[in-house]
């Protein structure tokens, strides 16, 4: 049967709140859990990932687990190893003795950053290219996608890892034409990933059907995902604004972009 009770974790960040409002049309009840406080939602769960009682209560009854929290910059290695690699096995524990089944993890471009991004009309990036982090955060990425084939192998867990790309209201810089989630077809795309039969564990790319696509969505359309959006109309505006990206810089050459060089630094 599809999954109906679905924790949130991370509910409070960017994507965590935009999905709070975009998920339940699609039949979900959404119990909701983050560090920090959600003001309104009061019953949601206020507890770090390293809170194995508070993981423990979260999971209980729930058929799927969304995977938002943790670090969703670069940090500290000590912070990503606490938040993002312990604290993803911990959850991952607790989902496996409360018998959880099907979880989507938020795992991100920055797990594959330092990819050269493709010269334009060249062959989009595939999901098996070999992970190349451009951070430690990029790192604890390709660690969760790892656990995630772990726990399915071992534990008959089924995870979908999406590597999303930049998903905000609208894109705000000339890289993120090309890698651009609208928070529309991110909705679309976890309840793909909440009810495609089968998964296993699988990779995908998660961005909109962006004319300048940088990556292979195939695997994401697989799923049942059909992405609605396109950045292209925000295109003339940006490129105006910043000009087109250019090969001799750094930032504009690789995937990950400014992750590559100077990685913002998650201010928490
Ligand atoms: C990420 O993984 C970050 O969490 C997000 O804030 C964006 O910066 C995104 O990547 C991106 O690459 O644009």
């Amino acid at each position: 049967p599809a999954p109906r009770t679905v924790l949130l974790t991370g509910a409070a960040g960017g994507i965590g709140t935009l999905m709070r409002g975009l998920l339940p049309p699609y039949g979900y009840r959404l119990p909701l859990l983050d560090q920090r406080p959600i003001e309104d939602a009061p019953d949601a769960i206020t507890a770090d990932l390293s809170d194995k009682e508070a993981l423990r209560e979260a999971v209980r009854g729930v058929d799927a687990i969304v995977h938002l929290a943790g670090i969703s910059l670069e940090a500290p290695f000590e912070k990503i190893l606490r938040a993002n690699i312990e604290g993803t096995y911990n959850l991952y524990e607790a989902a496996r003795e409360a018998g959880v089944r099907r979880v989507v993890f938020a795992s991100s471009n920055h797990a594959v950053g330092f990819t050269p991004r493709p010269a334009d009309g060249s062959g989009a990036i595939p999901v098996d290219t070999p992970r190349r982090p451009d951070t430690y955060y990029g790192l604890s990425k390709g660690f969760g996608e790892d656990l995630a084939s772990l726990y399915w192998d071992l534990h008959g867990i089924e995870t979908v890892s999406v590597r999303l790309g930049s998903c905000f209201p609208r894109p705000t810089t000339v890289r993120m034409l090309s890698i651009w989630l609208s928070p529309a077809d991110c909705a679309r795309l976890l309840h793909a990933a909440l009810t495609a039969e089968g998964v296993g564990h699988t990779v995908v790319y998660g961005s909109s059907a962006n004319t300048r696509l940088w990556w292979d969505l195939t695997t994401a359309r697989s799923l049942g995902y059909e992405p609605q959006d396109d950045s292209e109309p925000y295109a003339a505006e940006l490129i105006a604004a910043h000009g087109e990206l250019d090969p001799a810089n750094p930032e504009h050459t690789h995937l990950g972009g400014a992750f590559c060089v100077d990685p913002p630094i998650w201010p928490y």
